[in-house]
């Protein structure tokens, strides 16, 4: 198979994203993956470097190639040794093209700040470096370049402003390396360090949900669309579906290249390009992520922390900026959530209003740049990716977002759980950006502490306690309130009380049936309450009746005794109580409801006892002739049409006859 490697767009695409890899065998599962990426200003040597370290021009483009700049990512890669593999992320040092370096720098492990040591410190020197910085890079080295240009002393000079520049961040003390890609000097140090400081580099988390930010999108003639990316977390195979964020469609996983090598997986670190089958190229742009399906969930709203460069200017809430973070880029509100102006230099907490939905995961870093003039004036990262809104000076807001912020997996998913009340372990995944599964066993060891409570085997739901327990607590207040309210009522239904329950409670929904049945369940087991069907009353709660109410609830079964199965209307029989009317609905209600009366219909209301003489009736007919007509039935039990009707078809739902065209057959 050949690599799938094609344009991004016009002008095309003139090299593969390295020359050196069509027979190169499949990648050793054991091989160490480190993404390396340049920095720099413009013309200060990143690609003359990343060409002189790999033998591949990341320079793709012929128009970079005839201007002599770089204006998008490029790409290439090194092995340095059997077991390190590193991938280098070339970005262009002008500053018109920022943007593009931005979409690069997201997936990093490692950076090379190139320094040219005839020009030294420029701006996008500082600027590059303050963008490593806010996206908590923490990692990489400083090259020295073009040292064929310069002698000893200049170099010596530019080496100590750029000790002094990086001083008191993550380069300081880091290897600094004078190189020239002209006459090769340098080059060994630097592969020796780079394989050094790779070596010591975290891996990139396989074990969390897939997820890679589309960098290109092109059409393969012979395999159709191909995206391309840096695999930041979890691993993806042939075959697996996946979902394309935000453009909410779905796609099979045909064909799988790692560094240009067909692969049955690919796995977080690794340059990836997928074959999709199921979508067209031109649908999909940098910017997208690919993603599992069914776990993510799109937002505009983002809680983040934010530092402000001490260069930015004074930013205001609600200050429009360009928004960076993976290889997306849109516009965005800047909402402070302390006060309404942050200094430069300062870090906070703020509220990110998307213009566009995206997918960003809690860990996730960003840069904002100022809307105009377009310059970098800030970074943070992702706290809250379905952030409620915040009242403004609550107490509570800060609190829990110092807890977010901390990271500490217990108390971040005790928080989400709290403030959904009950949630999935799917959505709590989409919240955090960790596994269903590593969800689950967070979740049980906040279980065995008493702070969530597990429905489900395997819980499919996560109710925090204090949640539980306020609904438990509510749950009872009503059905107080409505025994109050109606004494001569059994209970409530189920189904009345699971939305008189969304009312309160912390997160003021209405409880699912699940949990509203493990509150059942829970109160049940302590004798709080009885559950009867779908009624539901408070524990040992009986009907107590006043004495006339007594009177008249006798005085209505004894009417329907009477009168056997000739029985008069329930208007009737109310009509001659002394009873308000509703209180003798009532009653006639609770007969209904104890079995004692019978309703056969609306209008015809039989005594339990008139009933089961019928059947004995039909019983000792049935000993003589199993077979009767309507007439028959009226015969024998002495009705007129009126009550024989519907008595038959009572019956008939009673299995006590079936009907057979003009007769009944007695059961
Ligand atoms: N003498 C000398 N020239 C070099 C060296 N490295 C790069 N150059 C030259 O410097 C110029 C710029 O080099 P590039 O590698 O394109 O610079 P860059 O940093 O990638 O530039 P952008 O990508 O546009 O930011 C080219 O003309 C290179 O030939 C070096 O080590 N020695
Ligand atoms: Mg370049």
């Amino acid at each position: 198979m050949c690599s799938y490697n094609g344009p991004i767009r016009k002008p095309p695409q003139i090299g593969p994203e390295s020359r050196i890899a069509s027979p190169v065998p499949r990648i050793p599962r054991f091989m160490r993956h480190v993404i390396i990426g340049t920095a720099g200003h413009i013309d200060h040597g990143k690609s003359a470097l990343v060409l002189a370290l790999t033998g591949t021009d990341p320079d793709r483009w012929e128009e970079e190639k005839r201007r002599g700049i770089t204006i998008d990512l490029g790409f290439a890669h090194l092995d340095l040794g059997p077991d390190l593999r590193i991938g280098f992320i070339d970005v262009p040092g002008h500053e018109r093209f920022v943007k593009n370096m931005l979409a690069g720098v997201g997936g990093i492990d490692l950076v090379m700040l190139i320094v040219a040591g005839d020009e030294s410190i420029k701006p996008q020197t500082r600027e590059h470096f303050d963008i490593c910085k806010l996206l908590g890079i923490r990692r990489g080295l400083i090259v020295i370049t073009k040292s064929d240009l310069v002698d000893r002393e200049v170099l010596d000079l530019v080496r100590l402003e750029v000790q002094e520049f990086v001083a008191g961040s993550f380069l300081a003390g880091a290897p600094m390396v004078a190189a020239s890609a002209r006459t090769g000097e340098g080059l060994d140090e630097l592969k020796n360090e780079l394989r050094r400081l790779s070596l010591q580099t975290p891996p990139k988390p396989a074990d969390l949900p897939f997820r890679l930010p589309i960098d290109r999108s092109f059409v393969m003639k012979g395999f159709g669309a191909v995206v391309t990316g840096t695999l930041i977390t979890g691993t993806v195979e042939k075959e697996a579906e996946v979902e394309i964020f935000p453009l909410g469609k779905r796609a099979r996983v045909r064909g799988i290249e790692v560094y240009n090598t067909p692969a049955d997986r690919a796995t977080a670190g690794q340059r990836t390009a997928l074959n999709l089958a199921g979508i067209e190229a031109r649908q999909i742009s940098r910017g997208m992520v690919l993603a599992g399906p069914d776990l993510f969930q799109l937002t505009t709203s983002l809680d983040c922390t934010l530092s402000l460069l001490p260069s930015a200017r004074p930013l205001k809430s609600h200050a429009q900026v360009h928004f960076h973070c993976g290889t997306a880029e849109m516009l965005a509100r800047v909402v402070l959530i302390e006060g309404k102006e942050m200094k430069p230099g300062a870090t906070g907490f703020v509220q990110l209003r998307l213009s566009e939905p995206g997918l960003f995961v809690p860990g996730d870093r960003f840069i904002i740049r100022q809307f105009s003039p377009v310059t970098t004036i800030g970074g943070g990262g992702v706290l809250d990716n379905a952030p409620p809104k915040h009242r403004p000076g609550n107490p509570a807001t800060l609190e829990s977002l110092r807890v977010l912020e901390r990271g500490e997996p217990q108390a971040r998913l005790e928080l989400l759980a709290q403030r959904a009340g009950e949630a999935t372990p799917a959505a709590l995944a989409a919240r955090t950006g960790w596994k269903p599964a590593e969800i689950l066993r967070v979740a049980k060891s906040l279980e065995a502490q008493k702070r969530l409570v597990l429905l489900g085997l395997p819980p499919s739901l996560l109710v925090h306690s204090a949640h539980f327990e306020q609904l438990a607590k509510l749950l009872l207040e009503q059905l107080e309130e409505f025994h109050a309210a109606n004494p001569l009522v059994a209970g409530l239904p189920k189904e009345e009380l699971r939305a008189k329950l969304g009312a309160g409670g912390v997160a003021h929904a209405i409880p699912s049936p699940a949990l509203l049945n493990a509150l059942l369940q829970s109160l049940t087991g302590q004798g709080k309450i009885d559950v009867q069907g779908e009624t539901v009353r408070l524990g040992g709660r009986t009907i107590q009746l006043s004495a006339d109410e007594t009177a008249a609830r006798d005085q209505i079964a004894a009417a329907f005794a009477k009168a056997g199965l000739a029985v008069p209307t329930a208007r009737e029989v109310l009509a001659n109580l002394r009873l308000d009317r509703a209180r003798a609905e009532k009653l006639l209600r609770m007969l209904v409801k104890e079995n004692v009366l019978h309703k056969v219909t609306e209008d015809l209301i039989f005594h339990q006892a008139a009933l089961r003489e019928l059947r004995e009736i039909l019983a000792r007919r049935k000993a003589k002739n199993n077979r009767l007509g309507v007439t028959d039935f009226k015969e024998l039990t002495g009705l007129s049409r009126k009550y024989a009707i519907p008595l038959l078809e009572y019956l008939d739902r009673e299995r006590v006859t079936r009907r057979e065209g003009d007769v009944r057959i007695i059961l």
